[in-house]
């Protein structure tokens, strides 16, 4: 079962599940995307969707003989958190906590959770799974609840099942949430709109392209030694947000219009993971360096923007005014 199977990195999972022959049961509150190339017919592994929230369904009912979950589902993102923090808590703990209940007594052997770099908070230079967890943000303290909650589950005597939580860094690429920073800075260079940047834009981010992260989420399921675990999912290396406009314009031949604005309360200075235990534990290491993994995020938004205006209704027109 993928929860969050809808979201960013969750429909790349599905996606990559499939084609290797799993069956999968994808569980979102909104539909799967629409996205042709993510729901290939040519995929083996049969698909089951359940739409409805973490929070109210039948969850006995939805994890009959399913072996692994991959928990994704998440109110994501930093800065909102602080003014939407009942529903934080109600989409990343409280949901968590009502999955893991039913994941014990339906017997599942293995859930893999998504946690985030954002549980570290200020630190300079790495990120190791051993530091003291600090988190500047209402989001990061609900992410490290979550990941918490999951550990304190596969610790009790009556569960047979093993926990890895992924704290991965700035993960993008194709079909990336469209509030991220890349996912802003190449829409609004290819529409020549201007973009503003949080702070001098000197901050530095461990990117980690979707195709890493989901291989590090499926090596987590199959680890032949299934303890529970905290993983770093990140690259080891870090790029500020100047660099990430200077290598965008390098790639588009165009010149992001950028603006600076005031930096936003709980962002962290700088992401940087330590990777050793991932690649000890997995055999996991990062393969997508951030030129080329921009490149697919550059393509992927000018073949979705060519695919929207293909997609106009008759009569209609991709410049159309709103009806007043
Ligand atoms: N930023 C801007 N302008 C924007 C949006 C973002 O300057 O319009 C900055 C932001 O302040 C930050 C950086 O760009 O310094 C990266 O922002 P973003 O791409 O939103 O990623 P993060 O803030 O690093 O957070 C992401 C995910 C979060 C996840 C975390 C894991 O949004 O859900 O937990 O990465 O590290």
């Amino acid at each position: 079962m993928v929860t969050g199977a809808a979201g960013f990195i969750g429909s790349h999972l599905v996606t990559e599940l499939r084609s290797s022959r799993r069956n999968v049961v994808a569980l979102d509150r909104r539909p799967l995307p629409h996205d042709s190339e993510r729901q290939r017919p040519s995929l083996s592994g049969s698909l089951r969707t359940i739409r409805g929230d973490l929070n109210s369904l039948n969850l006995a009912d939805c994890l009959k003989n399913t072996s692994t979950v991959f928990h994704l589902a998440a109110l994501p993102g930093v800065r909102p958190s602080w003014t939407q923090f009942p529903e934080y808590l109600q989409c990343n703990v409280l949901a968590t906590q009502r999955l893991l209940e039913a994941c014990v007594q339906a017997g599942v052997e293995r859930v893999v959770v998504a946690s985030s770099s954002s549980v570290y908070g200020g630190a300079d230079g790495m990120m190791s799974e051993d530091d003291l967890p600090r988190p500047l943000s209402p989001y990061g303290v609900t992410k490290l609840a979550a990941e918490r909650l999951a550990l304190a589950f596969a610790a009790r005597g009556d569960a047979k099942l093993s926990v890895g939580a992924l704290r991965f860094f700035t993960v993008y690429g194709p079909g990336q949430r469209p509030d991220m920073f890349i996912s802003r800075l190449i829409r609004s260079t290819l529409r020549n709109e201007p973009v503003e940047i949080y702070g001098d834009g000197t901050q530095i981010r461990d990117f980690t392209h979707v195709s890493d992260v989901v291989r590090a989420l499926v090596l987590t399921a199959a680890v032949r030694d299934r303890g529970s675990a905290v993983l770093n999912i990140g690259t080891g290396s870090a790029v500020s947000i100047n660099e990430v406009v200077s290598m965008t314009a390098e790639l588009t031949g165009l010149r992001p219009c950028t603006t600076y604005g005031s930096a936003r309360i709980g962002d962290v200075r700088s992401t940087t993971a330590d990777v050793r235990r991932a690649a000890g534990v997995l055999g996991f290491t990062a393969r997508t360096g951030l030129r080329e993994g921009l490149a697919t995020q550059i393509e992927w938004t000018q073949r979705s923007s060519a695919r929207a205006q293909d997609t106009v209704p008759v009569g209609g027109s991709p410049a159309s005014p709103p009806r007043l």
